[in-house]
């Protein structure tokens, strides 16, 4: 079998390559992790050394070594179909056709509907360019979480089990819990969102979780 050396390209905070993180320890994979430290030096996914590998100047990104070519995926929503596609020994999909589609509604719910508006070059945006202050800054990062969190919640009370769609944990979870982080991390009421707490607290018990905590990072600080 082919040789294949992965390496990602991360930061301790990100939630995008949390998600990453979660997906390779759920598939016992190994990877050199690159730290990408998104505020130093005013950012270092800014910086030319790294630019060369993702032009949006966004981490996560994996570069998949192999004998006879080096391939470099960036978007961890397209990164996480690869690693599944590649590595399809433990699915992070369910295995029926509308209940794929289902799983991956409540990832992009997260990562295409939540995550954008309350990440790093936005939040920078809105401090620097229009000068918000923090407690209106605080106001736009709940106020789109619970937007999201209210029909995540709806979708689960109908999906979830132990995980947020039936009992194996999915993309789904993937996507949910480093949101979760996010939401403690600014001090988002979570009461209104029993599942979402519960389903978090359960994933956060399993090793593939713990060991991509943020804080378990060897770059954290
Ligand atoms: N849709 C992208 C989002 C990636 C993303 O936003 N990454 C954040 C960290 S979670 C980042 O690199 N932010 C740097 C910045 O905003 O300058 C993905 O899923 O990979």
């Amino acid at each position: 079998m082919e040789t294949t050396k992965l390496k990602l390209y991360g930061y301790w905070r990100s939630s995008a390559a949390y998600r990453v993180r979660i997906a390779m320890n759920l598939k016992s994979l190994d990877a050199e992790h690159i730290s990408v430290h998104l505020v130093k030096g005013g950012g270092e996914q800014h910086h030319e050394a790294y630019t060369d590998l993702n032009a949006q100047e966004l981490v996560p990104s994996l570069v998949i070594e192999q004998a006879d070519k080096e391939v470099v995926l960036t978007q961890s929503l397209a990164i996480l179909e690869y690693l599944d596609e590649a590595y399809p020994q433990v699915s992070l999909l369910p295995a029926q056709m509308f209940d794929k589609s289902i799983v991956r509604a409540m990832a992009l719910l997260i990562a295409c509907e939540v995550h954008p508006l309350n990440n790093l070059k936005v939040l920078q945006y809105l401090s620097g360019e229009l000068k918000v202050d923090n407690d209106c800054k605080q106001a736009w990062y709940h106020h789109w979480l619970n937007q999201g969190f209210t029909a995540l919640e709806k979708q689960l009370e109908q999906h979830s089990g132990d995980f947020c769609f039936g009992d194996s944990p999915t993309l789904a979870d993937i996507c949910l819990v480093p949101q979760v982080y996010n939401a403690k991390r600014f001090e988002l009421d979570m009461s209104p969102y029993p599942n979402i707490e519960r389903i978090n607290a359960h994933c956060l018990t399993l090793p593939a979780f713990i060991s991509a905590v943020p804080e378990n990072q060897a770059d954290a600080s």
